[in-house]
């Protein structure tokens, strides 16, 4: 499954991700017409790619079930009602909404942002006996621009303890093709023209509080330490491949 989930990802930094509706436009034989041509642009909440208790005792099962069916559903909700008013942007790659959100409604912002963001987190971990580590260029370059593993983990937990109220921290390749830290406030991203660093997304935690309530309570720095246990480094390291061959 990992080295599925990562051969895929080589192809493309995005390739991995649920964003897209093909699946549900083949299952679509009984709908009429209209119905059909909905489904061609609508995205829809892909299930995860492991249990909602495969992440413990690192993110509960509660947590993961409720972030995913019912906070990621509301992202997915928001974006296709955005979508309704704009036949213009219907089938349009999210990521290419969201790099020029700047010109369009808020909510392609908050709920585009939102439903990305999430898709990318979800393949972003794996259970802990599975995390694995950094591997080939990919641990390279964070050696070469951060000295360790170590400095580029406390970097990254510094900017998500740092965000002010909600948001995400990243890890990205910039548009120089070096590892970079930043964070984003509430579900902005790098892939935005309103970021302040733009790149493309290697990693990203999510440090609202309903990511890490039920277990941690208001203690994030031990939510963001813990995290590092569930990252998926196959899926990280194939993506900065992807990044870094101009994908
Ligand atoms: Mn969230």
């Amino acid at each position: 499954m990992i080295l599925t989930d990562a051969t895929r990802l080589a192809g493309s930094a995005f390739a991995g991700l649920a964003l897209f509706t093909a699946a549900a436009c083949a299952e679509s034989t009984v709908a009429t017409e209209h119905e059909e041509d909905a489904a061609m642009w609508r995205f829809e909440l892909a299930p995860l790619p492991y249990a909602y208790d495969a992440l413990e005792p690192v993110i509960d099962a509660e947590t993961m079930e409720l972030h995913h069916s019912r906070h990621h559903q509301t992202y997915v909700n928001g974006l296709n009602s955005a979508l309704e008013a704009r036949e213009d942007l219907q089938g349009t790659p999210l990521e290419e909404i969201l790099a020029r959100v700047s010109d369009l409604p808020t909510a392609f912002r908050n709920h585009g942002g939102g439903h990305w963001n999430h898709a990318f987190f979800w393949e972003s971990m794996t259970a802990p006996a599975d995390s694995g580590a950094p591997s080939g260029a990919f641990a390279e370059a964070i050696n070469a621009t951060f000295g360790s593993i170590d400095e580029m983990k406390s970097q990254f937990n510094s900017a998500g303890a740092g965000q002010f109220g909600s948001g995400w921290a990243w890890l990205i390749v910039n548009g120089d093709g070096e590892l970079e830290i930043t964070a984003t406030p509430n579900q902005d991203n790098p892939l935005m023209d309103v970021a302040g660093t733009r790149g493309t997304p290697i990693l990203g935690n999510d440090v609202w509080e309903h990511a890490y309530y039920v277990t941690y309570r208001n203690r994030r720095a031990d939510y963001l330490e813990a995290w590092w246990q569930v990252v998926n480094w196959d899926v990280a390291s194939a993506r900065y491949d992807a990044a870094v061959a101009g994908n």
